[in-house]
């Protein structure tokens, strides 16, 4: 893949994570075969048992201190620094990964582990800790805060700056991601349709990969190097 393209769109999924020791959401043994979506990623399940996805979440995000960044993480990183066009990392993902990756600017259209939203007051906090022993909102100090996480039938966050920078790239790749949730698993239609040119990077054919112009098979931390090695011409 040539160098000579100028508005980048990235969007990563759990694949991109995997290596470095992160269920994935949809393979065998992963999030979603522990527990029942509607149960765990649901306005509805949190209302029916909030310890149950407080605990869920709680676990995850202490988690996240036993992981660390791949190569796939790095060579974004990478990318962020050293290409001169423009570049928007959209992830589906919640953990820190791209951050401690060396990624500066990453849309977490998900929301994050690390921070906390009240229930009460909707004070976004950064939030490293525990919630099921309901500790105060640091604002309003009601024992509101949940997971600062999209569940099903939640509107995903920044969706007009995300179709805003889909119409305008002239590259889209997609990342580890299976293509099974929308309006994520939609992005590769809206930047065909602005004439981009789209490419996955994948472990093995997603569900929308017939809407790509070009798919790569293999393991994000191979891929993804090798990937930002052309874009930079290497
Ligand atoms: C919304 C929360 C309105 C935090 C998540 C019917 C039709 C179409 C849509 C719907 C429908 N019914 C309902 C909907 C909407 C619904 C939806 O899409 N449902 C699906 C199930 C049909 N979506 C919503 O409700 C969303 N909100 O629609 O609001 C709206 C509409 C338009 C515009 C604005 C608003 C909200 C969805 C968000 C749900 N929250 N996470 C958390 O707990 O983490 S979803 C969760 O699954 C992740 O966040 C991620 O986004 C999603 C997909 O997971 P992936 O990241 O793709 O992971 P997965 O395991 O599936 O796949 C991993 C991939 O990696 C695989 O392909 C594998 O091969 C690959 N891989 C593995 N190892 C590697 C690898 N690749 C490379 N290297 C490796 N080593």
């Amino acid at each position: 893949m040539s160098a000579n393209f100028h508005r980048i769109v990235i969007l990563t999924g759990a694949g991109i994570s995997a290596e470095s020791g992160i269920d994935t959401f949809r393979s065998a043994g992963g999030l979603w075969e522990q527990h029942r979506v509607e149960d765990v990623a649901t306005p509805e399940g949190f209302a029916r048992n909030p310890d149950l996805v407080l605990n869920f979440y709680d676990m995850r995000r202490a988690a996240l201190a036993n992981v660390a960044p791949n190569p796939a993480h790095m060579a974004l990183a990478r990318l962020e620094r050293e290409f001169r066009g423009d570049l928007l990392l959209v992830t589906q993902n919640v953990d820190d990964l791209h951050e401690r990756g060396g990624s500066a600017r990453v849309l977490h259209m998900h929301g994050e582990l690390k921070s906390a939203l009240c229930a009460s007051c909707e004070t976004r906090a950064p939030w490293l800790d525990a919630m099921l022993h309901r500790p105060p909102c640091p604002v309003c100090q009601a024992p509101s805060l949940r997971p600062d996480v999209v569940w099903f039938g939640e509107m995903p966050y920044q969706m007009g700056r995300i179709y805003q920078a889909l119409e305008a790239c002239d590259l889209f790749v997609s990342i580890g991601t299976s293509g099974a949730v929308y309006p994520a698993a939609g992005f590769v239609q809206e930047a065909r349709a602005a004439g981009a040119r789209t490419l996955e990077l994948n472990l093995e054919p997603s569900e929308g990969s017939s809407l790509f112009h070009d798919t790569r098979l293999g393991p994000a931390s191979v891929m993804v190097p090798q990937w930002v090695e052309e874009m930079l011409g290497g």
